[in-house]
């Protein structure tokens, strides 16, 4: 009765690329969370990637929901919604495909600084801190505990999800 679509791609930090992350909740068959963002790894997104998520055409969802505190790891560009019907399920899978798309055409174009650069340290940095906002995420370690345990959730948060 519980489904979850949980997905992170984190990038070689010696790449200015982005954090794609999405989380998709479906219970009973039904979206209770979906939640999809490229998110920066610097104070900013790099700024050829900006114009192009400006150029976006985010649809207009009926029931948008508002971030924790935590969620400031996030882009301006994040969506964060309940789709409400399957119009609204098949236009936020849609958006999704435009955020892989977007990252796919930037990412051919990157190139990578040194290994012991400060910007690759740095960048590292704002990858730890995306985990470690990521754990405060109450309502995940909740419906993991609930199931399976918690030393189990722990574990599974801390060494699989987001292992800092
Ligand atoms: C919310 N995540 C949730 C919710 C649940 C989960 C039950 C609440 C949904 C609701 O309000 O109806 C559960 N998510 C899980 C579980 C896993 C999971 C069990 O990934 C196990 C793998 N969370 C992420 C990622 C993002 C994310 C990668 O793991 C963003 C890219 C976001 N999930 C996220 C946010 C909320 C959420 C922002 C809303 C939190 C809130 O409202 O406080």
């Amino acid at each position: 009765s519980f489904q979850i679509l949980h997905c992170v791609f984190f990038p070689d930090p010696c790449f200015e690329l982005p954090i794609f992350g999405v989380d998709l909740v479906i219970s009973v068959n039904k979206f209770s969370a979906a939640i999809v963002d490229l998110s920066p790894v610097g104070k900013h997104l790099p700024d050829a990637l900006i114009s192009q998520m400006k150029s976006l055409q985010l649809p207009k969802f009926n029931e948008p929901g508002k971030l924790p505190d935590w969620g400031v790891i996030f882009s301006p560009y994040v969506c964060f919604v309940r789709p409400v019907d399957s119009l609204e399920e098949k236009l936020f899978l849609k958006l999704i495909d435009q955020y892989l798309s977007l990252l796919l055409s930037f990412l051919v174009k990157v190139r990578a600084d040194e290994i012991n650069s400060l910007d690759t340290m740095d960048r590292l940095n704002y990858q730890k801190r995306y985990c470690s906002n990521q754990k405060l995420n109450d309502k995940t370690r909740g419906i993991l505990t609930k199931f399976f345990g918690s030393s189990w959730a722990y574990e599974y948060i801390n060494k699989i999800l987001f292992d800092c």
